[in-house]
């Protein structure tokens, strides 16, 4: 229900006009201020904090990605990234479009000698829904591996079962993002309001710092053998997100199908092509149609999980997939 009111306030996007990768290029058009909620303060929060904790320095890809105005003219997309000894890339996308949309899409992705979780912080919001997800989205199976879960999760557990008070469970969603999340995610979808704005900043924030935490706690290890297994995580889930992520749609809108693809796949979920060559039907089979093409739904099982499916000492009590 939400999701197609959140894509029909998109359907009004004219047809592209104008398009550029270079911000200073834009600096005398008129953009009247956003509406009042606005993602920056979590981008530079996020940056200034890392800063402080590590040597940050610009990604290369920050040459090339770094600042489009979309199709419709008035709709803003600024890009940062940023690399780190422990980070392989830090990397934001947000979107602002003065009349109805914000968006924020905010990854951390860890140096491949580290088992460390990927922060992630994703959110939509129109005038009347915003969607939320925030997590410290784990290389490994959380729900049957738990020497992993034990290893980064057991210790914030308090952070979801303080946070997920004023940013409760959002419904059903897709039952495959469940493989990526973990059991302190952050999942939820409200009417937008002060309240709610300053309850997301604040969690962002305590998991923010948490991953930062956790950033400077973990240990090298050159052990090949768990760099390949690092390695291949991302790269499956890399993999997941670049095809089947539910903001494809509006990016495409956005930018045209063509640079959608480009900003998608060397951008948002860089190291596709370096971190493995297994393809989307090799790490996730059911999605296989009998051409041997990719199914384009977004998932086989459907959507699931009406309440949360972790209780508040992080076992899985999500049996039901209806
Ligand atoms: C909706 N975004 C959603 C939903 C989820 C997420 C769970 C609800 C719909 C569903 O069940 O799939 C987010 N899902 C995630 C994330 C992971 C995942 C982060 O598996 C990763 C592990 N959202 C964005 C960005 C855009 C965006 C960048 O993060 C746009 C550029 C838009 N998300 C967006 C829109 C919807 C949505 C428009 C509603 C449309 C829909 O439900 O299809």
């Amino acid at each position: 229900m939400e999701s197609s009111n959140a894509m029909s306030s998109l359907s009004s996007l004219p047809k592209p006009i104008f398009l550029t990768t270079n911000c200073r290029q834009r600096t005398t058009r008129n953009f009247k201020p956003l509406m009042h909620l606005s993602y920056q303060k979590f981008i530079n929060f996020a940056v200034d904090e890392t800063k402080r904790r590590t040597q940050l320095a610009p990604s290369p890809l920050q040459h090339k990605y770094n600042s489009l105005i979309a199709m419709d003219e008035k709709t803003e997309i600024q890009m940062l990234s940023f690399q780190a000894p422990k980070i392989r890339l830090l990397r934001s996308l947000s979107v602002q479009n003065n009349e109805m949309t914000q968006v924020l899409d905010f990854g951390v992705f860890p140096t491949l000698e580290f088992d460390l979780p990927i922060f992630c912080a994703n959110f939509f919001s129109s005038p009347n829904i915003s969607i939320i997800v925030l997590d410290l989205n784990p290389l490994q199976d959380v729900i049957n591996q738990t020497d992993y879960k034990d290893k980064y999760y057991k210790n914030i557990m308090h952070l979801g079962v303080k946070h997920s008070e004023l940013l409760p469970w959002g419904g059903k969603l897709t039952s495959e993002s469940l493989m990526l999340f973990s059991p302190i995610v952050i999942w939820s979808k409200f009417s937008p309001t002060d309240q709610k704005y300053d309850a997301l900043y604040s969690a962002f924030v305590d998991y923010y710092m948490t991953w930062l935490d956790l950033m400077d706690e973990v240990a090298d290890n050159n052990d090949p053998s768990q760099i390949i297994i690092n390695r291949e995580a991302q790269h499956r889930y890399l993999t997941w997100r670049s095809e089947k992520d539910p903001g494809h749609a509006l990016m495409r809108k956005l930018v045209g199908e063509d640079r959608a693809k480009d900003l998608i796949r060397n951008f948002l979920f860089n190291g596709l092509d370096e971190l493995g060559n297994r393809t989307f039907l090799d790490y996730f089979p059911d999605y296989r149609c009998d051409d041997g093409s990719v199914n384009n739904k977004r998932s086989m099982i459907g959507k699931s999980f009406e309440s949360r499916p972790w209780n508040e000492s992080g076992e899985f009590i999500g049996n039901n997939f209806e």
